[in-house]
């Protein structure tokens, strides 16, 4: 289950992909950098999961993650095989959902798409008209192998509107997927107003040469940050809600703590599978208390224990954000 990471050329969707990812894909001031997809894993550094390491005096940390995938810029004209167009869409079919990039730097080496009209609710717009184009050319294809169905139908007048699917029967309409509005900004520039849901901002650039600061400094710099504006966690956070994810965490003290993320409304069970394929063949039960509970009895696990807020769950309970989790196995 991985996010799309989408936009125009040049808006810095690799540069972004890199500092989440800590890979080295290839990042440049020429449009059309991108041509193979690049994929890779985000580590969300979760607070929880430090505190949890210096409690249980762990010798390893694991955080949980998510995949990313980086594709080429999409031009208008894509979804008609303009730039690298085609293929890009059809990297992004699998995705999940959409981290969608616009941009509001401005820097005299990096060229813009139509400068003279972009603004990033325009260079919104322009790829949105793609993913619905796209979109459209499968309704039609499949309305020529039946064009009788009424979901294809319905739903091809809606994306001839422009109006996103109401359902997607097959899961792979692009214009269906939940998608958040990267704005890459100039720090200390004013907030430019896209009038839109789940709109985040944030200076890549910035949070690029924050990584490299060292602890102190960084603290310096990071108060430099407009309030909203968002750090690298609150990406990863917003992320990880459209994906509708929770994370859990196992605990073994003295040897390692683990954040794994699942989809909202899984049971223990099912997240026994994710830690080991034993543990959910021969799972009996599970010990859960939340990290909230924890943090209540100011991280006293006794006084947690005393309190009753430690519980033994059947197979079906249902995973929550924070849980910590104690998978008892035969
Ligand atoms: N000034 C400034 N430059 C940036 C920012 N983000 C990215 N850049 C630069 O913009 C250029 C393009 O960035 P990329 O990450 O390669 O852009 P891309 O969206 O992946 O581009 P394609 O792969 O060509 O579609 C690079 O030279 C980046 O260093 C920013 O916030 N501010
Ligand atoms: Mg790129």
């Amino acid at each position: 289950m991985n996010c799309g990471i989408i936009g125009l050329p040049n808006v810095g969707k690799s540069a972004l992909f890199n500092i989440l990812t800590e890979n080295k894909a290839r990042s440049s001031n020429y449009p059309y950098c991108t041509v193979e997809p690049n994929t890779g894993v985000a580590y969300h550094k979760d607070k929880r999961l430090d505190k949890l390491f210096e409690l249980f005096d762990a010798s390893k940390k694991s955080y949980p993650y998510i995949k990313f995938i980086d594709v080429a810029g999409l031009p208008p004209g894509a979804s008609k095989g303009e730039g690298l167009g085609n293929r890009f869409l059809g990297t992004i079919r699998d995705s999940y959902c959409l981290l969608h990039l616009v941009r509001d730097f401005s820097s005299p080496d990096v060229s813009r798409f139509k400068p003279e009209s972009s603004t990033p609710f325009r260079d919104l717009e322009l790829v949105e008209t793609e993913l619905f184009l796209a979109d459209l050319q499968i309704a039609e294809r499949r309305l020529d192998d039946n064009s009788e169905s009424e979901y294809w139908n319905k739903t091809r007048i809606r994306l001839m509107k422009q109006q996103r699917p109401e359902n997607d029967e097959e899961g792979i309409l692009l214009s269906a997927k939940e998608q958040i509005v990267l704005v890459n900004i100039t720090t200390g520039n004013k907030k430019p107003e896209i009038d839109r849901e789940n709109v985040i901002y944030a200076d890549i650039k910035f949070l690029e040469e924050l990584k490299d600061m060292a602890p102190e400094e960084r603290k310096e710099f990071t108060g430099m940050l407009a309030d909203w504006e968002s750090g690298l966690d609150e990406i990863m956070v917003k992320v990880k809600d459209m994906l509708d994810m929770v994370t859990f965490f196992t605990v073994e003290g003295g040897k390692e703590v683990k954040g794994h993320n699942i989809k909202k409304g899984k049971s223990v069970y099912e997240a026994a599978g994710k830690v080991h394929s034993d543990m959910q063949k021969k799972f009996i039960k599970a010990e859960v208390y939340n990290y909230k509970s924890l943090e209540e009895t100011n991280y006293n696990t006794r006084r947690l224990r005393e309190s009753g807020k430690i519980r033994m769950e059947g197979r079906d309970y249902k995973v929550k954000d924070g849980d910590i989790i104690k998978i008892m196995f035969g």
